[in-house]
This record gives C-alpha cells, structure tokens and sequence, in this order.
C-alpha cells in the first residue's frame, strides 16, 4: 500500500517543473498524478521545489491544522507553487482545471518517523 509521506509527493511534489505558463499543466498533471480516477479531485497544490526544502518544513513553526489537529507547520519561507482548480465545465472522466502560478508560505502536516509531510494544508 502507498505510504502517506508517498501519497504527498505523489499529490504535491513536482520539483522538476518551475511554475508552470502552460495552461495545460493541471490537467495533465493531475491525470499523471492519479488524481482523476474515480472523481475529479476539486483542488490540488503541486509545490516546485527540492524534497529536502519540503521536508524541512516540518521542523518550522508548529501551528493548528484547519481540522484541529496539532501536527502542522508552516514554512517561513515562499515557496514556488501551482494550484490547480477543477472548471465550472469539468465533467467527470474529462477532469478539466486552472492552473494558478503563486509564491506563499505552505502549511503541511507532519508524521511518522522520518517525520515528514503527509498532506498539504493551505498556503498563506
Ligand atoms: N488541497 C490542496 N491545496 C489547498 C487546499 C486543499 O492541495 O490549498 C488538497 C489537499 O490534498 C487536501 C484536500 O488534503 O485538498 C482537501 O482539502 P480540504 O477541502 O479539506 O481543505
């Protein structure tokens, strides 16, 4: 089974690629990464910077995740990110998205022993 720490890289990292023009990156990457079978997942983040970066992140601020729980931190630095956004006209299979391009500070949760990200919060 897919570890969550392998869930997040899958879902979430993508150092390869800087921030993306190309209007097409969400829906390309959010088919390649899984994330269109079964439902369109509705939002997703793919953070474009190295591992070590990302996972460094868990040693920073500790803060509150959005349900409550206390495993989260938030990193002090911007980070290369996009966000991609399912369309009004999506319809499942053909999952359709938006892609933002941003730079913000990332909240993520923690677990496990390495102590590593396991899910992405929110960016602020
Ligand atoms: N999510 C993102 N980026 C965001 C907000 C949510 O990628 O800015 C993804 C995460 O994978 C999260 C899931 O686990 O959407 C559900 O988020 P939420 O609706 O519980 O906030």
């Amino acid at each position: 089974k897919e570890s969550p720490s392998k869930k997040f890289q899958r879902q979430h990292m993508d150092p390869e690629n800087s921030a993306s023009d190309d209007t097409k990156y969400c829906d390309h990457m959010m088919k390649a990464r899984n994330m269109t079978k079964g439902r369109c997942k509705p939002v997703n983040t793919f953070i474009h910077e190295p591992k070590e970066i990302v996972d460094a992140v868990c040693r920073e601020t500790n803060i509150t995740c959005k349900n409550g729980q206390s495993n989260c931190y938030q990193s002090s630095q911007p980070m290369s990110l996009t966000h991609c956004r399912q369309t009004g006209a999506s319809k499942y299979p053909n999952c359709q998205y938006r892609g933002s391009d941003i730079t913000k500070q990332i909240i993520v949760a923690c677990e496990g022993n390495p102590y590593v990200p396991v899910h992405f919060d929110a960016y602020v």
